[in-house]
């Protein structure tokens, strides 16, 4: 009996240290290769979650998810807007090699150019090792027929092509114009149009998804669903059930904004009860992420002014800027068959690392040309990280970062031409550290100015 107990702790202890080491222990079986989820969320903070230590949310089944796995507190985004923070997703690549370096505009014609025919994506990668692949929800990566899902590695898409979508009439609709091309219908199964009666339309994200992984979960193919929310993206709009949850006396962008938040961690939940009664919870390996950070954009506040109903605290700026708020990303990488639960993964990563961590637990014998991304280990990552978005550059590497143009947010004027965060002294980046450390800014300087020369004009 205690030699039984002896020897099961024993070999507990090992499989949690091969599962640190992103190996399968001796003995432990797991079948191979795994189903994967990716949960993306639009213009979510890092406050604006339970297990990132806000008090206000509430997210029982995102705290659920992190605790199933590892939660990040150093995850990046590779850009602070839509488009080529997905792109990066996708294809594993700093999302200017696409050409995509901006969120992409829409219109009614459907002929917006994104991802390019022949990319080498994350769904189309998958498939070709024998999956099958599904996205559920907003794609932004281009509404032209070859840079739609079906055309980019996906088998099935239900969802939108633009940037945001209203939640009820499923109609993209753009408030600083007034022509009728930017007001219409958009919501597409398999590349064609279909109309839904009334349905908030994260609930019926939460519904497509669940129908995909009852479909595939008793077949002998592996799968691979993309779940790309909506929310909390404007226009802000939460049924009564979920504002019920929180305190009419909170302000009022606030509560919709996590209103909005609580409806998506329902339909996680849902997910999460799913893949355990369908008995491939151990082989399943779901990663989270918001596209990046909570918006300062007027359009989302219910009376134009600068919102706040996003949290991106502790840390400073918001979506479209370099700083720490418009980058640092909600992140969790769960897989029970390999990575020990309650893990608090302090190493820095991207969101570009996903292809080649999913390729390579899936078996992959080769990876695409040129990746950017690296797979995802538990030892600390000496890399430097990069970004670039509409003449704002930066670099981390270590505690350091130094960004050259920042700004705050979308449509912001640049704060400083040149400043330098110490990110572990100052993680809400309150100082600029630029004349007590000129010469480590000048080497981050340097290698920033040597990645950049790569970067085409804007
Ligand atoms: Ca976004």
């Amino acid at each position: 009996m205690g030699m039984n107990n002896s020897i099961s702790r024993r070999s507990m202890m090992l499989s949690a240290a091969a599962a640190a080491a992103g190996i399968t222990a001796l003995g432990q079986s797991t079948s191979n290769p795994p189903n994967f989820i990716v949960i993306y969320t639009d213009d979510q903070g890092i406050g604006d979650l339970g297990c990132y230590g806000a008090k206000d949310a509430k997210t029982p089944n995102l705290d659920r998810l992190a605790a199933r796995g590892a939660r990040f507190t150093q995850w990046y985004t590779n850009s602070p807007v839509c488009s080529p923070s997905r792109c990066a997703l996708l294809t594993g690549q700093y999302p200017w090699r696409h050409g995509i370096r901006n969120f992409l505009t829409a219109n009614a014609t459907n002929t917006i150019k994104g991802l390019q025919p022949g990319a080498r994506t994350l769904p189309g990668e998958l498939r070709k090792l024998g999956y099958r692949t599904s996205i559920v929800g907003k794609w932004h990566l281009g509404s032209a027929r070859e840079s739609r899902p079906l055309a980019q590695g996906f088998d099935e898409h239900f969802g939108f092509y633009s940037g945001w979508s209203d939640y009820y009439s499923h109609r993209y609709y753009n408030m600083s114009r007034t022509s009728p091309e930017h007001i219409f219908h958009d919501l597409w199964r398999n590349g064609e149009e279909v109309f839904e009666d009334p349905q908030y339309s994260t609930e019926m994200y939460t519904r497509e998804a669940k129908a995909f992984i009852e479909r595939q979960a008793n077949a002998s193919q592996p799968f691979f669903l993309y779940l790309a929310h909506g929310a909390p993206h404007y226009p802000m709009i939460a049924p009564k059930k979920y504002l019920d949850r929180f305190p009419t006396t909170m302000d009022r962008e606030r509560r919709m904004h996590l209103a909005m938040i609580a409806a998506v961690d329902d339909g996680i939940g849902e997910i999460l009860d799913l893949l355990k009664q369908k008995g491939i919870d151990r082989d399943t390996v779901i990663f989270f992420q918001s596209d990046n950070g909570a918006t300062s954009e007027a359009r989302s506040d219910s009376q134009g002014r600068p919102y706040r109903g996003g949290s991106n605290a502790p840390y400073r700026g918001f979506k479209g800027g370099l700083f720490e708020g418009g980058i640092r990303m909600p992140a969790l990488l769960s897989y029970p068959a390999k990575i020990a639960a309650n893990t608090v993964d302090t190493n820095i990563g991207q969101t570009m690392d996903i292809l080649p961590t999913f390729l390579e637990w899936a078996g992959a014998k080769e990876m695409p040309p040129a990746l950017d991304g690296k797979a995802w280990r538990t030892s600390p990552d000496s890399r430097e990280f990069y970004w670039e978005y509409q003449g704002q550059t930066a670099i981390r590497r270590g505690d350091w970062k130094l960004m050259l143009g920042p700004k705050e947010g979308l449509g912001d004027p640049v704060t400083a031409p040149r400043w330098l965060s110490n990110l572990n002294e100052d993680p809400s980046e309150k100082r600029n550290w630029l004349e007590s450390n000129s010469q480590v800014a000048q080497v981050l300087e340097d290698k920033l100015k040597q990645w950049s020369q790569d970067l085409p004009p804007l």
